[in-house]
């Protein structure tokens, strides 16, 4: 099991891969302790030695093994389930953080289908079940934070959406990839207010998306999503703002040019393209620099330092190498 985990991560060559985004994967995976000939051995053994996050028994469970994405899966103590699923920003469902969890038992998750389109050799139409199968899916603990400077520590069940990726084999042109998530009045509520374009659409750079920690998320705590975090499926891209992870998504496409965001429209000198968390560049309205974790104690409570990268700068700052951060914020 371990093994096949590691073997999942050694993706397969250059096909559909730019060498320096090869080099660059190659690295870490190094780092991570996959290199050639010490695919586990290179793991602290603490990395198996807690269990899957057990969920309250309230939704289907969704088996995972523990991720063995080296470094990657924090220790950090685990948001409580009752956190995660009723402070929530989904604002398909009001803008309130505790709407998501009132109005989305009116979203429907079946049937359910993924269209994957754009600049791939492989377009084609996923539904959920066949999304659910197409590879093994991990227990992946990460830090999340929210650009209005609260964060979360939650155990996400997935698979790198670089699997999905391979998948469809873009081809030189895709250079950037975008995610759209449902737009439905009958079931959303919230799209009566116009705060944002809908669908709400966000974007990756094609080596951000085909990095192993962004993960195509079906899950939490061992359960399968509840509505209010973005069922059945949603983007988890740990060391950006929270806004970066889509929720509820139904295409994917590939093109050549960099697209605007629902939230680079809305407000632009507020929300850039990249949204890396990066505590030394501030929001025009607000510092950046700390962060309060939900579900320890409350609003006075001692506020935490945010982490270049939110602490994903070993994995990723290479992506970023040689751009000026406040600029390309
Ligand atoms: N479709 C959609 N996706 C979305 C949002 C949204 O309003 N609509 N909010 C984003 C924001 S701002 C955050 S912080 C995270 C919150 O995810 P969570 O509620 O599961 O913690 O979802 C992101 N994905
Ligand atoms: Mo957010």
């Amino acid at each position: 099991m371990r093994h096949r985990i590691a073997q999942g991560l050694e993706l397969p060559a250059a096909e559909i891969t730019p060498p320096s985004l090869y080099a660059t994967r190659r690295r870490w995976l190094l780092s991570a302790g996959f290199g050639a000939g010490s695919a586990v051995l290179g793991l602290s053994p603490d990395a198996f030695a807690q269990a899957t996050a057990a969920g309250p028994g309230k939704l289907a469970k969704l088996a995972a093994s523990r991720s063995a994405v080296g470094g990657a899966s924090t220790m950090e103590k685990l948001t409580p389930y009752n956190d995660v699923t009723t402070y929530n920003n989904f604002y398909e469902f009001g803008t309130d953080k505790d709407d998501p969890a009132r109005n989305a038992h009116t979203l429907k998750t079946r049937p359910w289908t993924v269209q994957v389109e754009g600049e791939v050799r492989k377009p084609q139409t996923l539904d959920i079940e066949t999304l659910l199968k197409l590879s093994p899916m991990e227990e992946r603990v990460y830090r999340m934070r929210c650009v209005e400077g609260w964060s979360m520590v939650i155990p996400w069940v997935g698979y790198s959406l670089s699997e999905l990726i391979k998948r469809v084999e873009p081809t030189g042109n895709a250079k950037f990839v975008q995610f759209v998530t449902l737009a439905d009045r009958a079931q959303m509520p919230g799209l009566r207010s116009s705060v944002l374009e809908w669908p709400y659409v966000e974007a990756l750079r094609l080596d951000e998306a085909m990095h192993p920690l962004t993960l195509l998320a079906f899950g939490l705590y061992g359960e399968i999503l509840p509505n209010q975090n973005g069922a059945p499926l949603r983007l988890v891209v740990p060391w950006k703002y929270g806004f970066k992870s889509g929720k509820s998504l139904v295409k994917i496409r590939f093109v050549e040019k960099q697209l605007l965001t629902s939230w680079e429209k809305a407000a632009p000198q507020e929300y850039g393209f990249y949204s890396n968390v990066n505590p030394k560049v501030d929001h025009p309205r607000w510092s950046q620099a700390t962060e309060r974790r939900i579900g320890e104690g409350g609003l006075f409570d001692k506020k935490r330092p945010t982490l270049m990268f939110n602490g994903y700068e070993p994995q990723v700052g290479q992506l970023y190498a040689g751009m000026d951060l406040k600029r390309q914020f």
